[in-house]
């Protein structure tokens, strides 16, 4: 039997719900593999930060950097600034350990209610809706270089620094021109805004452009992320891989999941793909405190990344049972939370899903 020791950050809001929901059923996938999941509590967050002023220790890389895996819930409370909470806690890992691959599946599952309604009044079919964003993790938008200058005066100015580097941008572009290479359709469309953002966006596009020539089967081109977002609107079967920046990425995943149903059903994998360092698993959604504490929350965003997590950590039989598992509750429709028209709640989607773990054994996500 092979271990893994997972580090878990339940975090703030509903991610103590949608993880502790979401632990045996990944516990159960793994067992049938031959695989044991040894996860390890850490009790940072807000909470953490109104104690000590911090989201997690000073000390608190270290003490993640020998765990094979990190599994994170959600960030942020009400009453502490976004900032303090994603600069805090989630930033720091992705950049401290290279994580710069943010892996985000966005795909229409079978017997949800569409939300595109289609041209012509038909509804979009789901194989018709089936991306995955790449989106740059470790730099870009996110860097957090700038400051607020003359504060309180009419004058008052805000700078914030974007740092586009071309190894940076060479490196995300080289793994989702792999991932493309991968898949059935081979499709690649990289989001730019080189239109106005002439020195970074022009790099991107030029390195991008210098990655493909290493992948001639690739058919690619570059979208203003403007028009791109209209797309995946109103075109959403001619997208498959999406590259994009740090900003770009988050924005134009957040609207790939709500065109799916829900921004809980999406799964994230903050990757750092030479594996000098764990990488870490999350839903895509926030710790939305309308609806912490209710049991309502959607698990399946958390229970998808958790077998991107199992396919990471080289069990791809556990995560495949998690996978089919998701789409077998979801295709059957009687158990869904609120959100997605359902009466269930966070607990009951998550043990409907341990309940298919037995016979989606084997299943392969479709590419
Ligand atoms: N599931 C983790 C979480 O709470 N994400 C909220 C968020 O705002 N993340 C920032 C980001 O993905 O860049």
């Amino acid at each position: 039997m092979s271990r893994h020791r997972v580090a878990v950050l339940a975090g703030d809001g509903i991610g103590p719900e949608v993880v502790e929901a979401s632990l045996p059923v990944l516990d159960e996938a793994a067992g049938l593999e031959g695989v044991r999941l040894e996860w390890v509590h850490f009790p940072w967050g807000c909470d953490h930060w109104q104690e000590t002023g911090r989201m997690m220790p000073a000390d608190g890389l270290d003490l993640l950097r020998p765990f094979d895996a990190i599994f994170l819930g959600a960030v942020g409370r009400p009453d502490v600034p976004d900032h303090v909470s994603v600069r805090g806690l989630i930033l720091p890992i992705r950049q401290a350990f290279h994580q710069y691959v943010n892996l985000r599946p966005m795909e229409l599952l079978s017997g949800l209610p569409p939300v595109l309604a289609g041209r012509g009044g038909a509804p979009f079919p789901p194989e018709s809706f089936r991306m995955v964003c790449v989106r740059e993790n470790s730099e870009g938008e996110y860097v957090g270089a700038g400051g607020r200058f003359d504060q309180g005066s009419p004058d008052e100015r805000a700078e914030q620094l974007s740092v586009f580097t071309r190894r940076g941008i060479e490196r995300v572009a080289r793994y989702a021109f792999h991932l493309a290479d991968r898949r059935s359709r081979r499709l690649l469309a990289s989001a730019t805004k080189s239109n106005a953002w002439q020195h970074a966006m022009v790099l991107w596009d030029e390195v991008v452009e210098e990655v493909a020539q290493d992948f001639p089967r690739v058919t690619w081109r570059p979208y203003h992320v403007d028009a791109l977002a209209a797309r995946m609107v109103s075109h959403p079967e001619s997208l498959d891989v999406i590259l994009a920046s740090n900003l770009f990425g988050d924005i134009l995943s957040d609207l790939g999941a709500a065109l799916t149903g829900s921004l809980g059903l999406a799964p994230g994998a903050n990757l750092n793909p030479e594996r000098s360092y764990p990488s870490m698993f999350e839903p895509i959604h926030g710790s939305a405190p309308d609806i912490a504490g209710r049991g309502i929350a959607n698990p399946i965003g958390t229970l998808w990344a958790g077998a991107l997590m199992l396919e990471h950590l080289g069990a791809p039989g556990a995560a495949a049972r998690v996978e089919g598992a998701i789409r077998a509750v979801v295709a059957e429709g009687a158990t869904l939370t609120p959100e997605l028209g359902g009466r269930a709640g966070t607990v009951e989607v998550a043990e409907a899903v341990r309940l298919r773990l037995g016979d989606a054994g084997g299943a392969p996500p479709p590419s």
